[in-house]
């Protein structure tokens, strides 16, 4: 958090000393190289009415910030709600009627695309699961390792 918080000040920095500069057509593109610096790296999971993630198990460092770009190839609408439980059980009782638009959840129409980042700051199994009623039942779920 705190270095979430001096990032954002950094960016703030610089959009004014571009700005004072003359440079103000520069000033997004500033911004949006800092946030994409700060993303260690870009994992793609896809979506299918099989009720399967691809990949389902994701190998992520402790302290790592991912960006997942998540793919629905699949005719169903399906979500990807990244979840830190460590039983399945209290998953399903905590989360059911949960908001679509949570940052720790995306949820895809038929050949929709959308993108969660995320920062793994604990070592251990952390579950994510699709929660449309009777998906995560079908075995919709998944598992990042986080070493
Ligand atoms: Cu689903």
């Amino acid at each position: 958090m705190k270095k979430l918080t001096s990032v954002l000040l950094l960016t703030l920095f610089s959009a004014v000393v571009s700005a004072s500069a003359g440079h103000e057509e520069n000033k997004n593109l500033d911004a949006t190289a800092s946030t994409l610096h700060n993303t260690t790296r870009t994992i793609e999971v896809t979506m299918d009415d099989t009720m399967r993630f691809t990949p389902d198990v994701l190998n992520v460092k402790k302290g790592e910030t991912v960006r997942l770009m998540i793919n629905n190839i699949g005719q169903l609408k399906h979500e990807l709600v990244i979840a830190e439980f460590k039983q399945h059980a209290k998953m399903m009782q905590n989360m059911p009627n949960m908001a679509h638009d949570e940052p720790n959840a995306v949820s895809l129409e038929t050949n929709e695309m959308g993108e969660i980042m995320w920062t793994f700051n604990r070592s251990g199994k952390i579950s994510f699961a699709c929660l449309i009623p009777g998906h995560y039942e079908a075995g919709m779920s998944g598992t990042f390792n986080v070493k």
